[in-house]
């Protein structure tokens, strides 16, 4: 575990910064830890418990709707108390000083865009969001969390799923190609709380450095990303995220 970095950015971070017209951002589940939501792979990480194969992938899912109903919820009634930190709000105040900010997120829990991102990309769906396999009627988080077992669709009764990307699932093409475009265009191009383990989201870092972008890691500790970063940032996302905009919105005025 390298020690947390020193509190002054390099003057080569922060004058690319300063100067960037386009940033784009990956996020995983590190930067929401500080809002209360568990990693993934943390201490307290989910997969712990259970294994991604038995609950975030299409099969269980039809094996066994209830028990991934029981996680899903649990997630959802814990998202609905969560609120953005400041790594979220950081990311948002980015974006009056450049002229793209695209935010590329992971994570399902809907934080960016509460915490004022207007440019969000949500890779993997959104926990607020769900719907009936059968017939495909958008089904609210209220009338979910209503129903005891597996929710059924008040329109033709089938089974209703998060809207969700599990493993072996496409991702939504639309929005996957716009992250490409979106990494392949930044001039700075950050990966930011996650262990950049799941694909394809963790090739876009590799994608926007080899179209040029200065790849810059947040992470309390290092990835298989590192290696690749051209500087990272050792550290919580909540801590760095906003002395590293104070630091060069101050130098660019
Ligand atoms: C697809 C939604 C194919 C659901 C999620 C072998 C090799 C390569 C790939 C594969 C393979 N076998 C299978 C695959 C493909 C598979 C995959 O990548 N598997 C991995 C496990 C190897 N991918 C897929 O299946 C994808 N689909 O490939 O389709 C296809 C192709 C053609 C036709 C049909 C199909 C779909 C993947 C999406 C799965 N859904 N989530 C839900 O959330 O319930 S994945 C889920 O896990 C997240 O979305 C995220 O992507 C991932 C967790 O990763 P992180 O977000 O990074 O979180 P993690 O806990 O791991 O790390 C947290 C990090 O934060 C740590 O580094 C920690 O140090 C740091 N941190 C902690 N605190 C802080 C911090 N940093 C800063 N500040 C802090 N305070
Ligand atoms: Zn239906």
């Amino acid at each position: 575990m390298r020690p947390p970095s020193s509190p002054a950015f390099s003057d080569n971070l922060l004058t690319r910064l300063a100067g960037a017209g386009r940033v784009a951002v990956l996020t995983g589940a590190g930067i929401s830890a500080e809002s209360g939501v568990p990693t993934f792979r943390g201490d307290e990480g989910i997969w712990k418990k259970f294994r991604p194969e038995e609950l975030a992938n299409v099969n269980a899912f039809m094996r066994n709707p209830e028990l991934v109903w029981e996680w899903y919820k649990h997630r959802k009634t814990l998202m609905a108390t969560v609120q953005p930190n400041p790594g979220h709000a950081a990311l948002a105040a980015m974006e009056s000083h450049h002229a793209q900010v695209t935010v590329i997120t992971q994570n399902i829990d809907d934080l960016h865009r509460r915490a004022g991102s207007h440019n969000v990309l949500e890779l993997h769906g959104n926990i607020n969001r769900n719907y009936c396999i059968a017939c495909g009627t958008s089904v609210s988080n209220e009338d979910i969390l209503r129903q005891e077992a597996a929710p059924r669709c008040p329109a033709c009764r089938g089974l209703v799923r998060p809207d969700v990307v599990w493993f072996g699932e496409l991702l939504p093409v639309d929005i996957w190609d716009e992250s490409v475009r979106a990494a392949e265009r930044a001039e700075v191009f950050f990966a930011i709380g996650t262990s950049a383990v799941v694909h394809p989201a963790a090739s876009l870092p590799g994608i926007a450095k080899k179209a040029g972008a200065y790849l810059v890691e947040v992470n309390i500790e290092d990835t298989e990303l590192s290696w690749h970063a051209d500087e990272v940032l050792i550290g919580k996302a909540g801590d760095i995220l906003p002395r590293l905009l104070n630091s060069y919105v101050s130098l660019s005025h």
